[in-house]
């Protein structure tokens, strides 16, 4: 689809990029770009070569949004097609990741054809691999010729006394290991690629599982050792334990957001690196801004038969605007940071429901996950995200009341805030919040600014702001 020219032209000036621009339009890797970049998996590799004691890729529900999942998988032509169908109607798509749902270097003909039809396609989306990082070091020829310049590797321990617990097994060099040898070689690999990696300019992420009870006390050290390797950022997600896993026949459990946030501040002050606290743990098919999955509206029917026009100038126009208005917005924050030091830092905890772009644009029932942030007269700190059921499966008609045990669940997850505020909620979810004293605020527009209004509306309401609570659970 595209010209030669173009292609030299996008590769040529991502070369000499600094880090900052790289990440400007990388939704993960900048917590700004979220809001306004989107991603989108292809789920091109079945396969994996380890198996960790959390994984599970057998369930697929409209519902369900974690790693692993995919309701289809496609072929690298099939993922190509995709990719500019999806890059036609979605200008602000800057990345295209594969992410599974196995590990994608366990599949490397399928991931490599498929990246390298999506550099000759589209040079202007940015590839990004995710991997548990076993066989990286026998790809590094091939991500230097692809310029995959964003890759995550999942790195959960790097004492492997700690690993043989999260691992059962891998499958290295066509011989399988188990136990300590096993997560030594893992760990050895993933270690070793990292730095292969960074010495080639690859800006890498780790992401670690936090595991309550095995690797909990162990990832300040994780975060230490891979920022010393030069990894770029630290991404800490909680388990999520899944049906049928060798933790969830142990009985271990999800940790609570306290526990979540103690680790990352823990990493934080041990670690020169920087922590990601913005992940939503995606789908391996996801689509769209992070806190919006619409991979079910692209269906291999309509991707493969439809007419595709891929404009790369177009694209690159809108990118270029929203990069702008980014900066706008970030050059004001800075001109007021004074201000900011001086005023009143105590602050009103606030859930928000959103689909991205910067804006309360999501009815409560369609979310599966929520922004939480610390708000106070001149001040946003974002906290994370918080992932649940969402309420309603189908329309908003479909809220009620027996719908009490999500609601339950998404109280717990949300019981240290003060305010939800979504752009709608019906009167049962509304009436329930409000009696757990979560101050439902249904408006709809700029995020910032409502959550500014929203903090002046608890303080009239609530003259002496009520503590934080402690302990909601993730899930
Ligand atoms: Fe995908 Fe991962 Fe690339 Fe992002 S996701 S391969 S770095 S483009 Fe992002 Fe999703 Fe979290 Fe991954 S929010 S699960 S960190
Ligand atoms: Fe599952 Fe990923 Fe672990 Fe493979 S590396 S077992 S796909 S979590």
């Amino acid at each position: 689809m595209q010209k030669e020219g173009d292609l030299i032209l996008v590769k040529e000036k991502s070369t000499f990029l600094s880090d900052e621009s790289k990440t400007a339009r990388h939704p993960c890797y900048s917590e700004e770009a979220h809001h306004h970049f989107a991603r989108m998996h292809v789920a091109v590799a079945p396969k994996c070569n380890i198996s960790c004691n959390f994984c599970s890729r057998k369930f697929d529900c409209a519902n369900e949004s974690r790693p692993g999942v995919v309701s289809e998988l496609v072929t690298p032509d099939e993922a190509v097609r995709k990719v500019l169908f999806v890059a036609s109607g979605m200008k602000q798509l800057s990345v295209v990741g594969i992410a599974g749902p196995g590990d994608p270097l366990a599949n490397p003909e399928k991931t490599f054809a498929t990246f390298k039809g999506i550099a000759e396609e589209a040079p202007d989306l940015r590839l990004c691999l995710s991997t548990n990082g076993l066989t990286l070091l026998d790809h590094i020829d091939q991500i230097k010729a692809l310029s995959i310049d964003h890759i995550t590797i999942t790195i959960n321990a790097v004492d492997p006394e700690i690993g043989k617990e999260i691992y059962s097994w891998i499958y290295y060099k066509k011989k399988r290991y188990k136990g300590l040898e096993a997560a030594k070689i893992l760990i050895d690999r993933q270690l070793r690629g990292l730095e292969a990696l960074v010495s080639l300019g690859v800006l890498v992420k780790v992401n670690s599982v936090l595991i309550p009870g095995i690797n909990a006390d162990h990832l300040a050290e994780v975060s230490e050792v891979i920022g010393a390797k030069g990894a770029f950022i630290h991404n800490i997600v909680p388990l999520i334990v899944t049906p049928d896993t060798v933790f969830e026949k142990n009985g271990i459990k999800n940790p609570t957001a306290v526990e979540l946030q103690a680790v990352q501040e823990k990493c934080q002050g041990d670690s020169p690196i920087k922590m990601m606290k913005h992940c939503h743990q995606c789908r391996a098919d996801a689509i769209g801004l992070l806190g919006e999955d619409r991979s079910s509206e692209f269906t291999k029917e309509e991707f493969l038969n439809k007419k595709i026009d891929y404009n790369i100038k177009e694209r690159a126009d809108f990118q270029h605007q929203v990069e702008q208005k980014i900066r706008r917005k970030k050059e004001g924050k800075e001109d007021n940071a004074i201000l900011e030091k001086e005023s009143d830092m105590s602050v009103v905890r606030i859930a928000v429901t959103t689909r991205g772009e910067g804006k309360v644009n999501l009815h409560f029932g369609h979310a599966k996950d929520f922004l939480v942030f610390d708000v106070s007269e001149t001040t946003i700190t974002f906290i994370g995200v918080r992932k649940v059921q969402s309420y309603c499966v189908g329309g908003v008609m479909n809220c009620g009341s027996e719908k009490l045990t999500i609601l339950d669940e998404t109280k717990a997850i949300l019981s240290d805030c003060q305010i939800l505020l979504s752009s709608g909620m019906g009167a049962v979810p509304q009436k329930y919040m409000r009696d757990q004293g979560i101050i439902p605020v249904i408006r709809s527009g700029d995020m910032e600014v409502l959550l500014h209004e929203s903090e002046k509306y608890y303080r009239y309401m609530n003259p002496e702001p009520k503590q934080q609570m402690e302990v909601p659970s993730i899930r």
